[in-house]
């Protein structure tokens, strides 16, 4: 049997047939599983409230082998191994699964990245797999892809990034003034790097397409997320659509990892070239 299995930072779409693994946001009080029943708006308004410490956790080793269990063929996406042990648990239930089922195929794939940038990948594992192609071509195709997608953002706080050592204390600050927006992309290595400050919302969004056709943007598909930003994703969706007719464009919300790490009002867009 094949699985598609990610990881809760792809902000859970609901794609049939893949299966979800849960982090987990946490105050010294509270935690809140980042499943299918979670309501990020309680968990936003809730953590807006509380003046405490609040952290992440991982899928454990356990939480992926269990995910893995009764498949033989297994296509994994995780966030970035850069700011997370997400990839490192699901490579070492990788490792303890094959132990038990020699047979079985399991290929982990380290986004580099995290929210639509892995609904993009899942997309394709989805396309591939339905082909019947075989475990290795899939695989290999979609590393392949994977080098032809990008994710840019643009947030209003990196608190919770600087809070929890996942960006700098001084690439924080500069986003604490009021009305300023970081947009920044997934580097290469899986970290968070900025590009540029703006002033608003209304001067984030020309920075985002300029971003775009730099990157070798030219009219495929653009998944775009938000955190309770409904308005700027439109407008985002509509600029990029008439800059590029005929991409496919699509708008989601963000799920709880990605909504707590970027934040109210953030928007996160990626795409294939
Ligand atoms: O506890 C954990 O293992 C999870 C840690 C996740 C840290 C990064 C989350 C990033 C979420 C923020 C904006 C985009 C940054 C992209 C950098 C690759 C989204």
């Amino acid at each position: 049997m094949i699985q598609l299995i990610a990881d809760s930072s792809s902000d859970r779409p609901k794609l049939s047939g893949v299966k979800y693994v849960p982090l987990i946001i946490s105050t010294d009080e509270k935690s809140f599983v980042d499943n299918e029943h979670l309501n990020v708006n309680e968990l936003l308004d809730y953590l807006a409230d509380y003046k405490g410490r609040s952290y992440t956790a991982c899928p454990s080793v356990d939480g992926w082998l269990d995910a893995y269990e009764g498949a033989d063929e297994i296509y994994v996406v995780t966030i970035t191994g850069s700011l997370s042990g997400s990839y490192n648990a699901a490579m070492a239930a990788r490792e303890l699964y094959l132990q038990e089922h020699p047979d079985a195929k399991i290929a982990v794939f380290d986004s580099l990245s995290t929210g639509p940038e892995i609904l993009l990948i899942l997309e394709k594992l989805q396309e591939l797999t339905g082909q019947g192609l075989a475990f290795h071509q899939v695989e290999a195709q979609v590393r392949e892809y994977m080098h032809h997608t990008r994710l840019f953002f643009s947030l209003q706080s990196l608190h919770n990034m600087s809070q929890n050592g996942r960006v700098s204390k001084v690439a924080a600050a500069a986003v604490g003034v009021l009305g300023i927006r970081i947009v920044g992309t997934a580097s290469p290595e899986g970290t968070l790097s900025q590009l540029a400050k703006c002033r608003g919302d209304r001067k984030a969004l020309p920075e985002l397409i300029e971003q775009m056709k730099a990157a070798g943007f030219h009219g495929g598909k653009v998944r775009i997320t938000h955190v309770r930003n409904p308005q700027l994703a439109d407008r985002l969706a509509d600029l990029v659509k008439t800059t590029w007719p005929g991409s496919d464009v699509a708008i989601s919300e963000s799920g709880g990892l990605c909504s707590y790490y970027a934040e109210s009002g953030a928007i996160l867009v990626a795409f294939d070239f």
